[in-house]
């Protein structure tokens, strides 16, 4: 009945700091720059922030209950920079729980909370955050080393360049169009800083989480396929080819990040360094023409891509979460055969994000949330899954996303992701079907 998987395959289940801690100012925390972007009117829906957020700061072991009940094998949390700035108090508690309840802790190093400052000083943009992100990872390391053994080094860092440097709608909404690549060399940068780190304090393993998605052009013209070979270029490869082969996309790209050559060479050597794991996320595909005169883009995906440019995303025709994404399950098989066929060093690769927003009721007179569309989301994602293993990709594990309804940065807390439900008053954690069905799932197993 489940979807079974090779012995060895780790389950887990994904958060991030700023989605879920709230606790804005405890431990003498300074402002990161969602914090700041936050406070700023129009540019979360209905004005949300995440000052309390789910107050997983507080509640933490119920939290960890919840996960470690499930029966995952591996918690995948992130660190909030300007929290650990002020001390690793927080995290010692919270290691020590997740350990305690027999799960394996997998954290990711940086999840989009840049501290503030950093930001003031030019963010992403100022190459000397490269550095910066290697230090405080070595603080990490030094602080939760002797428990934590297995590592991300950051997440997403195309979301994060493309919504927060490139456009507006993420922190820190900079709007620098494709002037914003630098940012994206300096987190690669910054990755490859973080795994010499990680590697020199006794990593068991490390790895990235980049987010992966099949673009599919919307007919055979070739002016389709090169804008949508140009938007893979922006949004995929040129987040992977570094790590993965030592060298950018295109010329474009290179010609954005305006290194010069004896420097880029030295920057790829760093950003190319071998990783235990590689880290997928994946939500939904994307389809790409060439931009037609007097046509309306808008509204087709989640944030619109300014005119001007070669590429205009079209509607994929597909059934769609509430948060209007296409649901399609054979684009994960598709996106992992193709990092198996373009990478010949891929390492394994960990499914380090998956899943969908509904908008969930809270529980009804039955106690129960019922979601039946997010567990026929997974259970077709896990079969997609399965089918990529099937293909020969060696895939060693799947982590949804997420563990716990939690703040869906622009889109505020409609957006609800979890597998356990918070009810926005009072804050209460209700578990959802999703919940029980992933529990057997996994129970169901055979390990041998
Ligand atoms: O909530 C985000 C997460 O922070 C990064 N990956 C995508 C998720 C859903 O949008």
């Amino acid at each position: 009945m489940y979807p079974q998987f090779p012995p060895g395959f780790r389950f887990g289940m994904s958060t991030s700091a700023y989605q879920i801690e709230g606790a804005a100012d405890a431990d003498g925390k300074k402002p990161s720059i969602w914090d700041t972007f936050t406070a700023r009117p129009g540019t979360v829906r209905h004005g949300e922030h995440a000052r309390v957020a789910i107050d997983h700061y507080h509640r933490y072991a119920e939290d960890v209950r919840h996960i470690a009940e499930a029966g995952v094998h591996d918690y995948r949390f992130s660190f909030s920079w300007p929290r650990v700035q002020s001390g690793t108090g927080f995290y010692d508690r919270l290691v020590d729980t997740i350990l305690a309840a027999g799960v394996r802790p997998v954290p990711t190093i940086y999840h989009w909370d840049l501290p503030q400052e950093l930001e003031d000083a030019g963010g992403w943009m100022n190459r000397d955050t490269a550095q910066r992100l290697a230090d405080y990872t070595a603080m990490l390391v030094e602080r939760l080393g002797d428990r934590v053994r297995d590592w991300i080094t950051l997440n997403e860092m195309s979301v994060h360049t493309l919504y927060g440097y490139a456009l507006t709608d993420h922190a820190p909404g900079r709007g620098l169009g494709l002037g914003a690549l630098p940012a994206a060399h300096h987190q690669l940068l910054a990755h490859g800083l973080a795994v010499q780190v990680l590697r020199a304090g006794g990593a068991r393993s490390v790895g990235v989480a980049n987010q992966h998605f099949p673009v599919l052009p919307a007919g055979d013209d070739p002016d389709d396929v090169a804008a949508a070979g140009l938007f893979a270029d922006l949004t995929n490869w040129t987040f992977a080819d570094p790590i993965l082969r030592g060298e950018y996309p295109n010329e474009l790209v290179v010609a954005g990040i305006g290194v010069d050559g004896a420097q880029l060479a030295r920057d790829l050597e760093v950003i190319r360094a071998p990783l235990d794991f590689y880290g997928v996320n994946y939500y939904e595909p994307t389809m790409i023409e060439a931009p037609r005169a007097g046509k309306d883009y808008a509204g087709v995906l989640e944030v619109d891509i300014p005119d001007g440019l070669p590429f205009s995303p079209v509607p994929v025709k597909a059934e769609r979460t509430d948060f209007g994404w296409a649901i399609v399950p054979s684009g994960l098989t598709g996106i992992l055969t193709t990092l198996r066929d373009r990478y010949p060093h891929l390492p394994p690769v960990v499914i380090t994000e998956n899943g969908a927003s509904f908008h969930d009721a809270g529980p009804g007179p039955d106690g129960r949330v019922h979601d039946p569309r997010r567990i026929a989301f997974l259970d077709a994602h896990l079969r997609a899954v399965a089918d990529a293993i099937e293909a020969g990709v060696r895939v060693d594990g799947y982590y949804v996303w997420s563990a716990i309804d939690n703040f869906e940065w622009a889109a505020g807390y409609d957006e609800r992701f979890g597998l356990v439900h918070v009810d926005r008053e009072t804050l209460a954690r209700t578990r959802k079907d999703s919940w029980y069905w992933y529990r057997d799932l996994i129970a169901a197993q055979t390990r041998s």
